[in-house]
């Protein structure tokens, strides 16, 4: 599966992000990779960190599944926070 669109970023700063996946999963920003969770796997989770300014930035989410389970979840940490929370649809503006 590839999920793809726009994610509005409300201030300038260092962002963590996470996907936490079963099987594989790649995220992109722009034409970086940011957090590389591929490969054939249970549910583990993987992290990076970018800095973006603020506006509305380009994302693509791949996925996919190999064998039994499946699942896909992603997240970030904004700037100042100190928690991991998951990106929702009011953070997205698809193409
Ligand atoms: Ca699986």
């Amino acid at each position: 599966f590839e999920f793809s669109g726009y994610l509005f970023i409300p201030a300038d700063g260092i962002y963590d992000f996470y996907t936490e996946s079963d099987d594989g999963s790649v995220l992109m920003i722009g034409r970086e990779v940011v957090v590389d969770n591929d490969g054939s796997h249970g549910a583990i989770r993987a992290t990076g960190k970018i800095a973006l300014s603020k506006g509305y930035h380009s994302f693509i989410l791949r996925y996919f599944e190999d064998y039994e389970g499946n699942s896909l979840e992603w997240g970030w940490k904004k700037p100042g926070s100190d928690a991991m929370e998951l990106i929702t649809a009011k953070d997205l503006f698809l193409n």
